[in-house]
């Protein structure tokens, strides 16, 4: 099974890189950020509650985000592997994940990190602002914060992975097609 975790601060093209992998590696794709996402637009009590965090840039309690995973991995069983895009973002959701996939028999295969700066990605998620309506794109105090949320929080879980020899950084500027031709190169390596 391929299982690989697509990391990297706001902004950095988890999600871009991640439509063009299901597509040629025939993975499901489980995006914590879509996920909740469609949990407020279906205006659900988690989308609420779930709302008031994200408009901040504040990261949402880790069991529901663990909850939902799990409830994904169960309606997937068939799956020849995930990609999982924005989780886990942090050290406690990356050992949950280890547990719930050591209960099917599986693990992990890589963790991808895209490596962006703060200046492009400021850029890059201002701009999807203008256009997507997400208020967490809307001004650069509330992106500062995210970024500040993934310093924090989230990095650390880099050294997670290190640690089991399973992460691989790729640099995430350049065209979209040069990005996914170096992710590619990773996967067909391991
Ligand atoms: P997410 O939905 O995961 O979103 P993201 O980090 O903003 O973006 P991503 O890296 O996927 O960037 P994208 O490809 O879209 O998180 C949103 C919020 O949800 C979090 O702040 C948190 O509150 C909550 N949340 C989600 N998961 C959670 C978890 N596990 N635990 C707790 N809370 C959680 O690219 C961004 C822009 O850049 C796009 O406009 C794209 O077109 C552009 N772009 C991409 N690649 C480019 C390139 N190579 N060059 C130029 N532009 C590029």
């Amino acid at each position: 099974m391929l299982n690989l975790v697509l990391f990297g601060p706001p902004g950095a093209g988890k999600g871009t890189q991640s439509q063009k992998l299901i597509d040629k590696y025939n993975l499901v794709h489980l995006s914590t950020g879509d996920i909740l996402r469609a949990e407020i637009s279906q205006g659900t009590q988690l989308g609420t509650e779930a709302k008031q965090l994200m408009d901040q840039g504040i990261l949402v309690p880790d069991e529901v985000v663990i909850g939902m995973i799990s409830n994904k991995l169960d309606s997937n069983k068939d799956a020849a592997g995930f990609i999982f895009d924005g989780f886990p973002r942090t050290v406690a959701q990356a050992e949950a994940l280890d547990g719930l996939l050591k209960s099917k028999n599986s693990e992990i295969s890589c963790m991808i990190a895209l490596e962006v700066s703060n200046s492009e990605l400021l850029n890059r998620l201002l701009l999807r602002g203008k256009d997507s309506g997400r208020p967490d794109d809307a001004n650069a105090e509330i992106i500062a914060r995210r970024i500040e949320e993934y310093n924090n929080k989230t990095a650390p879980v880099a050294n997670y992975y290190k640690a089991q020899d399973k992460f691989c950084s790729i640099n995430g500027i350049g065209s979209i097609d040069d990005i996914f031709t170096s992710i590619s190169t990773v996967i067909n390596d391991l």
